[in-house]
């Protein structure tokens, strides 16, 4: 097994619990703005995360929660105007610091800069929306601490399609066999495993009861030396918070 060369972040769900908090909350500013009556509770939004991308999420909706929405003729200008009227609520929300980063990423990013790691963002969402929560979070400019900001329309087949991982990995010349994702979601590690990485999940509400059998290992978040992670499953080696060094003990398997 090679040395360990990068880290590839997905975002929504792994650094921070943008889903809920975030994507949801835009959603639905956006269709008030656009005067719809929709409304899209934590509940059904658990729901509608089966599907990801926000313009697919829309049409999800229409097509399987929402039936007798009429759609209008220019239904693919439609979706897209909401959608971007979506962004520009969750940019406003991230500015606002609405949503922290979850335990132990700040720490573990910063330990990994520092260290000189490769790091990647590889993710499903708009690329301005990886821009407004890194600088809300980490700092203006911190997005340029990722060699690759691999996201939203990039590839056509976003996760659980491997293209994602593909398209970041060609870009930093790198193979399966140098690299870890951390991943929060069904649809993420079954993107991750389908291009070959090894990962790391970290559960969160909507995800608890995912299927992860594919995952390196499954932890209850990153953890922070005075607030231990909890390991779902998995050998964490008596390791009680994701650093540097556990991380590269769970890629090589030791
Ligand atoms: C994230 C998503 C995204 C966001 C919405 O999945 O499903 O679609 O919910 O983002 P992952 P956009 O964490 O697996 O990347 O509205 O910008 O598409
Ligand atoms: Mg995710």
């Amino acid at each position: 097994m090679a040395e360990l060369q990068a880290l590839l972040f997905d975002v929504d769900g792994t650094l921070a619990d943008t889903e809920r908090d975030g994507h949801r909350v835009a959603f639905n500013m956006a269709f008030k703005e656009a005067g719809l009556d929709w409304n899209w509770t934590e509940e059904i939004y658990g729901q509608l995360l089966a599907v990801t991308g926000g313009k697919e999420r829309i049409r999800y909706y229409l097509n399987d929660f929402n039936t007798d929405f009429d759609k209008p003729e220019n239904f693919d200008e439609f979706v897209k105007g909401l959608h971007a009227a979506k962004t520009k609520f969750y940019v406003q929300l991230m500015q606002e610091g609405k949503v922290p980063l979850r335990p132990g990423v700040e720490r573990l990013i910063k330990e990994a800069k520092a260290a000189g790691m490769r790091m990647a963002v590889v993710t499903t969402t708009t690329p301005a929306n990886v821009t407004a929560l890194l600088d809300s979070t980490l700092g203006q400019g911190s997005e340029d601490w990722f060699e690759v900001i691999a996201a939203g329309d990039i590839v056509p087949a976003k996760k659980p399609a491997p293209d994602i991982y593909f398209w970041a990995m060609e870009k930093m010349n790198l193979t399966a066999e140098d690299v870890i994702a951390f991943e929060d979601s069904s649809n993420g590690i079954l993107s991750s495993t389908a291009a070959n990485i090894k990962t790391i999940i970290t559960i969160n509400g909507y995800t608890a009861e995912d299927d992860f059998s594919a995952a390196d290992i499954v932890l209850d978040h990153m953890g922070e030396p005075d607030q231990p992670f909890t390991v779902l499953s998995g050998d964490s080696k008596g390791v009680t918070y994701l650093n540097l060094a556990s991380v590269k003990q769970i890629f090589a398997g030791e």
